[in-house]
Formats: C-alpha cells, structure tokens, sequence
C-alpha cells in the first residue's frame, strides 16, 4: 500500500529540522497552500465563468490586471492576514507595502513577498501560470516592522516556493534545506509529496528566453543564444528553444529536465522586466537549494541589494555549467554591463553606510 503524505503533514515532520521553530513559519506555508488551492480552483474554472479578461484598472508599472490577478492577491491577502504570522506583504499588484496590524498579527514576524498570479498574460489562452512567494524574518527587534524588514537581500530568506497552476497543481518550495514539490490531488483536495528532493541537472540541453527581443539583447546573451544554436555532437548542440512566457511554468519545466532562463536587460528595459523581491530572489532561492545557479549574468541575484520593493534585475537561472557559460559570455562580450552592476552595488553600499553612520 503507497501512503500519501501531505504538505501539511510534510510541514510539521520538517519542523524539527529548526530546534526552536514555534510552528509559526509551519502555518505560514499551510496558509499559502490553503490560498493557492482557492487561486487553482478558480484558474481551473476560468473559462467557464465571466473572469477572463481584464478588468480596466493598472497595476504599479502600469500594467492592465486581470481579473484573476485581483482574484488572486486578495486570497492571498486575506490568508495572510488572518493567519497571524505575518506582519508586512510585499505584493506585485501593490504599490506599496501592507502593515498588518490586526489583533491576531500582534506578535507576528514574518514578511511575505508575492507576485500572486505570474504569467498573467497567459492566462486568457490556458497556458500555465503560477504564484511565486518570499518568506523573510522581520529584523527589527520591536514595535511596527518597518519598511526596511522588507527590503532584504534574498540571501536572508528563510523560505520561497512557488505554485505552478497548469496540467496539474503543483507547489514546490524551499526552507533552505533542499527543494520538495508536491502535486495537488483533486480527488483529496491535498497537496501530496510527489517529488521529494528535487535537484536540477547540472547540464541542461534547454534554452528559455524571449527571443522575439534579440536585436536589443546585450551581445553577450546574443553570443550565448548563437553558442546554443551551434551544432556540436559532444556538449548535445544544438540545444532546445522552449519559452511559455510564464516564468513559473518555463522555470518548474527546467528544474525537471535542466535548462536555462533569461530574462536579460534589453535596451528598452535597461535594469531587464523581472522583480528582484518577489520574483527573481525566490527562484534564485530555489535554484540554488536544487543544486543550480542564478545570477544577473554578473552578480549572484541571492546577494544583490535590494532597495526598493518593486526594483527590476536581469536573471540568468538554472543548471550550472549553462549559467556559468552565459556568465563566460557576458563577461567577454559585455562587460560594460558588469560595470554598470558594480556601480550600482557600491552606490548602495554607501547609502547602506551613511544610513549606518546616521543611526
Ligand atoms: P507578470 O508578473 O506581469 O506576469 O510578468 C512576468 C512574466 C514572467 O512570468 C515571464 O517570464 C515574463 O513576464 C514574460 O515577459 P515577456 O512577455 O516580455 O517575454
Ligand atoms: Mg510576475
């Protein structure tokens, strides 16, 4: 007889693994499962009531929401803030932070950051999407969190995960102790442990970027994308181009059969499209925990300063040897880049310091 284990049930065996871990962190991740399985039924369920479409407002960069990107961050919301372990979301579809500050929150002390429905422009034409999530432990010692608790480096995470809502239902997430993904069993209504320890192959025979975007892509991505495309019968070349246009599904398919992603700085969007807080540092997170790589093509994307919430960073992410050769290329052949990124990283350390110095 197989016996099927449950995320939740999952959660409080790993809770051991944190000696002094009180089983807030436990009821966090259970009360993003519970939300994301709201989020899927209604994903699922898309076509047949009036929520396709957009719903004529804008999100903070101007772009237009869906309704299930709406639907999807108040479920996330309302979970959070009735759960009671956290204190600040950061959230795409927010301008701004969320402070919770009812009852049950008093003593709570976790930060969640989420893009509540990625790949939004998929989801009209039934091409996967997903949720990413971002879990912090507030630094300040006392009193309301500040906006500083939520502006820290992913390399202070202490858990991220992300749900893929295609074929099947699907959260994988990490607490830096490995990755496991467990797949929704609709006949339950449970996510069940279905790939335990998951690792991301060192090579990877995928490449995964917008293409359409080449004549403005730095030359060092062109160079690589032109190094996959060359016939080469040891290192497996010509390589595959797969791109969904949903981060989530184009990431989950690379960590299963090893690839990489792009999503590079372009001359219209000069920091690149992604965000470093709820969508670039999870990944990165999980990656990494599966045994890959994720870097900005110059930086680790784990240790990048983060100074605002919904700042941009070029990624390159997934199996090792093929970020590691992107990273060969982009140092030869853009380096300019490099120089910008080290720029900008010193400028923040100064602010940092005089932020320090002004205490
Ligand atoms: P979103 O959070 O607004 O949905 O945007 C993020 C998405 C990613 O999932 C995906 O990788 C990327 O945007 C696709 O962008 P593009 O259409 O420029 O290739
Ligand atoms: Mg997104």
């Amino acid at each position: 007889m197989s016996v099927v284990k449950t995320l939740g049930q999952f959660i409080i065996e790993k809770q051991k693994d944190f000696p002094y871990a009180k089983g807030e962190l436990s009821r966090l991740l259970r009360d993003i499962g519970i939300a994301s399985k709201i989020v899927n039924r209604e994903v699922n369920k898309a076509g047949l009531v009036d929520i396709l479409g957009e719903i004529g407002t804008t999100n903070t960069h101007g772009e237009s929401q869906k309704k299930l990107d709406v639907f999807a961050n108040e479920q996330f919301i309302s979970a959070l803030t009735c759960g009671g372990e956290c204190c600040i979301i950061v959230s795409e579809e927010n301008d701004d932070a969320i402070y919770i500050e009812s009852e049950v929150s008093q003593n709570a002390k976790y930060i969640v950051a989420i893009d509540p429905l990625d790949g939004s422009s998929n989801i009209d034409v039934n091409v996967g999407v997903g949720t990413i999530f971002s879990i912090y432990r507030r630094k300040s010692l006392d009193g309301k969190a500040t906006l500083q608790d939520a502006l820290q480096k992913g390399v202070d995470q202490v858990a991220a995960g992300y749900v893929v809502y295609g074929s099947s239902a699907m959260l994988v997430y990490t607490t830096g102790k490995g990755v496991n993904g467990f797949t929704l069993d609709p006949s339950i209504g449970e996510f069940c442990l279905s790939h335990p320890d998951m690792t991301i192959p060192k090579d990877g025979y995928i490449y995964s970027i917008n293409e359409g975007n080449y004549g403005h892509f730095p030359q060092g991505v062109k160079k690589y994308i032109k190094y996959c495309q060359v016939m080469d019968e040891e290192t497996h070349r010509p390589y595959s181009s797969r791109y969904i246009g949903s981060m989530v599904a184009d990431l989950h398919r690379n960590m299963i059969k090893g690839g990489i992603f792009i999503y590079p700085t372009t001359a219209s969007a000069p920091n690149g499209k992604l965000r470093l807080v709820y969508e670039c540092n999870p990944m990165a997170f999980i990656i990494e925990q599966a045994g890959g790589r994720a870097t900005d093509g110059f930086e680790r994307i784990l240790d990048k300063e983060v100074t605002s919430l919904h700042q941009r960073s070029a990624i390159f992410l997934g199996s090792e040897n093929m970020v590691l050769k992107a990273e060969e290329l982009m140092k030869e052949h853009s380096p300019e880049i490099g120089r910008v990124i080290d720029i900008q990283s010193a400028s923040s350390l100064d602010s940092d310091a005089s932020k320090v110095g002004n205490l």
